[in-house]
Formats: structure tokens, sequence, C-alpha cells
């Protein structure tokens, strides 16, 4: 921050600032100008000097998840800091959902909540005591483990310092969200601009970021002998916004290459070299791929058991592999496993590496890769009985009426699955709140993607049980006009949790379909006064005429809609339901382990 960026022209008469006030100037200055908030006693100076900075708008949300969630969706569609300001107490643990889904999927954010005045709080009377000021909650220790910093400001000197060290902090290395919380007597308490300048001079905290020195060879030297190499793309490579060479380098070596869901949306999708999306809910020849590998150079992804499944044994049992991670702590999970070499890599210098050629007869494994792919099957048509809406035809026939940079929003659940196993276009950009996938989020998310964005068309794509966890947001929807789409993928259940009962606990649906119910949502639609349109078949979906009106479009499937493609308990990536692929195992080479117990055989 310049030091002088505060009133640096002000007449000595306005020299001195409210902290509330310098709060609304540095998110003016340095966050998205748009502020995602629920109001209360204990942040109400806050909200005020945001309402009344003509530079700045702010966003009423109807509960502070949302707004956390909004927030989130700020930087992935923006890539610039989303601010929530929440009250004390139940406004501030309200967020705590939506600020888990940007730290599990390193996002920067900044929340700030009120708290209650110094001389109120537990703090001040010196007791053990549960609470002392009204709706006072520490919630600094309640986030601790889901923010990248969390800190209890006990002035306004402290005030300025932590507000520019949070922000550095929340987008330097790996990225994550943050939280301040703000005493009221501070929101209140007025500081010198003049001091201001002195303080973000003289900071007390340094920044630390810590990679290894690589050779600009490394890559060369791990290929060279492979005859089946992969490159894995993670979220952290999308995030650093390496992929694009990452992918460049991968078409100049003509290796294959395959993503996380995380990832998918950074590379180019129509690549022939693109495989799809690996793991448990991967695309087949993507897992094939990575199972039949030699060689495999993951780029910022932590291999989660999505991934890997819950057998990371089985996952690519053929193939040495080299992990390029920022974070220190996910590259110790592979201590234990030698064929892993891990890196501790800041991806955003990943061209140093890129340097390298790759010699390597892509030919001979191309063709392996087409034998595979010419005999599996994808899966996708055994979602459903012929006759049936089939939500992957269904996402197929919806994705044409995307325009071009459409944002694309998915939820958690079956239907996110049938979203992401889709090959999507590669004009649209699509995210979740992948590792946290709380129901609920693909709404709050789509209203923050559109704030950020209004050129572009934003589809929220949720199920009706996703829905109905954020439900009051179609208020917030109306209120703004937003013209979001949303397109409910209508299972009228819990349908993956349903397809987990049907394999393991012989379809009896407690909680999913017993106790559980949709409302008329028609009438929900009217009620908060979207257009609504229900579409029963591909014909219904090829007519739909999209304006540029929010509508809900109700997509009614079978209830017992399935995800296929799908790894179960006790099988690896490439043994996938329905097994209509299994007999493709033994036409390979390479003897695959059909289960985990064999693995010790290899
Ligand atoms: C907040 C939250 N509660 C519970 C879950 C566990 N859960 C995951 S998916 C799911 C069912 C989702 O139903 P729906 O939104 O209709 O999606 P479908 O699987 O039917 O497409 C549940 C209960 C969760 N992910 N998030
Ligand atoms: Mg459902």
């Amino acid at each position: 921050m310049e030091i002088n960026e505060f009133g640096k022209d002000a007449p000595l008469s306005t020299k001195l600032i409210s902290g509330a006030e310098y709060i609304s100037q540095f998110i003016e200055k340095k966050c998205f100008p748009n502020v995602f908030l629920v109001t209360g006693g204990a942040c109400a100076f806050i909200v005020d000097a945001i309402g009344e900075n003509p530079n700045l708008n702010y966003t009423c949300f109807q509960h502070e998840q949302s707004a956390a969630m909004a927030a989130d969706a700020i930087w992935r569609t923006r890539e610039k800091v989303g601010v929530t300001i929440s009250t004390s107490g139940p406004g501030a643990t309200n967020l705590i959902t939506g600020i888990a889904c940007s730290y599990f999927d390193s996002i920067p954010a900044l929340h700030i909540s009120g708290q209650v005045n110094q001389n109120e709080s537990r703090e001040f009377i010196k007791a053990d005591v549960r609470q002392a000021g009204f709706q006072e909650t520490d919630i600094v220790s309640i986030v601790k483990p889901i923010t990248k910093w969390a800190h209890k400001v006990r002035s306004i000197e402290d005030l300025v310092e932590s507000l520019d060290k949070a922000l550095k902090i929340s987008m330097s290395g790996r990225k994550g969200p943050v939280l301040l919380d703000v005493p009221m007597n501070v929101q209140k308490e007025s500081i010198h601009l003049d001091r201001i300048a002195e303080i973000l001079t003289n900071k007390t905290w340094e920044e630390t970021n810590k990679t290894e020195i690589i050779s600009t060879n490394l890559l060369n030297e791990f290929l060279f002998d492979s005859n089946r190499p992969i490159v894995l793309i993670g979220a952290g490579a999308g995030l650093t916004g390496s992929t694009p060479n990452i992918q460049a380098w991968c078409e100049k070596n003509k290796i294959p290459f395959v993503t996380s869901w995380g990832a998918m949306t950074y590379v180019e999708r129509s690549s022939k070299l693109y495989l799809g999306s690996i793991g448990v809910y991967g695309n087949p020849i993507a897992n094939w791929a990575i199972q039949a590998s030699d060689r495999i150079i993951v780029f910022g992804s932590r291999l989660d058991n999505r991934q890997r499944t819950g057998s990371p044994k089985g996952f690519a049992p053929f193939a040495k592999k080299i992990v390029l991670d920022i974070d220190d702590q996910e590259l110790k999970k592979f201590a234990n496993d030698e064929s892993y070499t891990t890196i501790l890599f800041d991806l955003s210098h990943v061209n140093d590496l890129l340097e390298a050629k790759v010699d390597y007869t892509h030919e001979v494994w191309r063709n392996e890769l087409d034998k595979i792919q010419n005999i599996i099957s994808d899966g996708i048509e055994n979602s459903v009985p012929v006759g049936n809406l089939n939500p992957y035809f269904g996402m197929r026939a919806i994705q044409k009426k995307f325009k071009e940079k459409a944002i694309i929003v998915t939820d958690c659940g079956a239907n996110l699955c049938w979203v992401m196993q889709s090959y999507l276009p590669d004009s649209t950009y699509v995210f979740s709140a992948f590792g946290n996938s709380p129901m609920g989020y693909s709404l709050p998310a789509a209203i923050g993607a559109q704030i950020a964005n209004p050129d572009k068309e934003v589809f929220c794509f949720i199920g009706d049980g996703g829905l109905q966890m954020n439900i009051q947001e179609l208020q917030t929807i109306d209120y703004y006009n937003l013209p979001i789409k949303i397109v409910i993928q209508n299972n009228f259940g819990y349908g993956i949790i349903k397809q987990f009962q049907d394999s393991y606990f012989g379809s009896r649906y407690h909680g999913t379909g017993v106790g559980y119910s949709t409302p008329n949502f028609r009438k929900i639609a009217e009620a908060f006064n979207f257009q609504y349109i229900a579409v029963k078949t591909l014909e219904d979906i090829e007519n739909l005429n999209l304006t540029n009106t929010k509508v809900i479009i109700d997509m009614h499937l079978i209830p017992g809609a399935l995800i296929t493609p799908k790894t179960e308990m006790d099988r690896f990536i490439h043994d996938q339901f329905p097994y209509t692929n299994s007999e493709v195992i033994k036409l390979l080479p390479y003897g695959y382990p059909e289960k985990p117990s064999q693995l010790n055989s290899l």
C-alpha cells in the first residue's frame, strides 16, 4: 500500500478518520468494491462508513453463510478479494461454512466481524465466563483452523497494521481467507492520517515464503526413460495462472494431460491431448491413462482421496510421480511412498522448468490410449433406463444454450458430478467449492459471480436438496435484479447419498427419501418473482428460450438417476461402476490388481 494513499490531499481539519472509515477506505483501495454483508449492532459503524463511501457498494444477503460463499466466488471469477462484514456472535459464526470453502480451495477472502466493546468483553472482566457482552463469541478461536490468519484487533493502530497484514497473508503463498474481529470501540476511535502512514512504514511483521531451488532440467531428467508420461494439472497451477504455460509445454512435447476437477476450468478442454478429469468420479479414459502411465508430473494438486481413492497405493501403481506444490505440509503426505518425489515449489515460477525438451515416442503411447478409448465406454448412458431424461444428455443439451464466456457454478452431490463429468465448452468458466462441498454453495456463489461479472451469463446448477439450503437468497437475486439462470437438477431426493445407500445399505433410504421432501418449486419461483420453466425431456431443453432475466429451470429427473461412472469403495480409479469396462482390464498388458488386497503382489 502507498503509505500516503489515505486522504493524502485532505485538509488538516479532516486528517482524523475513524476505525470504521479506515476500513471502508482500505476496502475501496484494495479489495472488490462491493462488500457482502448482513448488518447488526456490532458492525453498524462499519456498515455506515461503507454506505457513506461514494466509491463503495454493498450487497445485503439474507444469511452470512451466503455472503461468505459469494465473497469466495469474487476471487474465483475476478481475482479480486471479496469482503464480508458481519456482526458479532451469530453473525460471525454463520460465516463458517463459507470461510471453509475458501480455505480448502486456497481462495483469498477478507472477513470482518464486529465485536462487543472491549470494556464489555470477557477479556476486560478477567473472568473465565462464557460470555460477558451481549452476543460476544470468541470467533477468532473458532475460525483459526479454517483461516490463514484470524485476529482480534486490540486498538486502532492494530487495526491499521492488521488490515494490511491480513490482506497480504490472504493473497500470498498458498492463498486463503483471513478474518479480523473488530470491537465497536475500535470502529469509533479516531486516528490521524500521519500516524497511519507511520504504522504502515514501520511494520512489525514480515512475509515469508519457502520454496526449493530446483534444476531447470528437472522434468527432462524425470522423463528421460518414460514411455507413457502424463501431466496432472491441479488447481494450484490454475490459481497461479501458470496453466496456459504448462499446457503449451505439454502440446510442444506431446504429453497427454489430465486435471483435477478444481483445475478443469483452467485448461483448453478441446485439446487432443486433454483426456479429462481423474478420480472417483473422473472420466474413464483419464483414469485409465493414469493407471497405465509410467511417469506422472503433478503440478499443484494435493491428490486427495477423491482422486486417488481411499487406497492410494492403487493409484498409478506403475508410475513414478513427481509432485510440485507450494505447501510443504501437503508434500509430507507422500513421505512413506517411494514412488513419489516431492518438490516445494511456487508454480508462478513454472516457466523456469518448462525449458525441458522431452524425448519420447508419443505415437506409441497415443495408440495405446486410443485403443483403450475405442473399447471402453464413458458410462454416461447407464445413468437412467432408456426413455427417461438422462442428466448427462440434459447437460449436453443445455450447454448449447450457454453464451460465450458463461460462468457455470455447480453445487454438491450427484448434480455436481453430472456437470463436472460432462466436457464443458472451452469458453465457459466452471467452478464449485470442491474441497468443502457444502450443499447450497452454488446459489450464493452465482450471486457473487454475477455481481463481479455483470456482462457475463451466470448459470447456477443445483440439486433440489442444495437449493433448500440457501433458498432465502432467491430474495437477494430478486432485490438486486440479477439475471441468474438457476437449473435445478431435480431428482426429488438426495441422489448421491441414495446411490451410496443402494451399494451399502440395501437401498434403505433413511434421511434421503424417508424424512426428506421438496417444496413446489413453481410456487417458490412465483414467490420470489422468477420466471419458472419445467423441463422433462431433451426436447424441452432444446426448446428452451433463455432471455436476459432470472429464471428457474426445473429439470425433472427420475429419483433413481445415477452417477455413472463412479468408483465404489475398495476399487481403483480405472474400475468404475457400471462395470462395463471391467473386461478391458484383461486386454491391457500391465496386469492390474483388481482389489486393494492384491496390491502387495505388485
Ligand atoms: C451442508 C451439507 N450438509 C450435508 C451434506 C451431505 N450431502 C452431500 S450430497 C447430499 C445430497 C444432496 O442432494 P441434492 O442437492 O438434491 O443433490 P443430488 O445428489 O440429488 O443431485 C448430502 C446430504 C453436504 N455436502 N453439505
Ligand atoms: Mg437431489
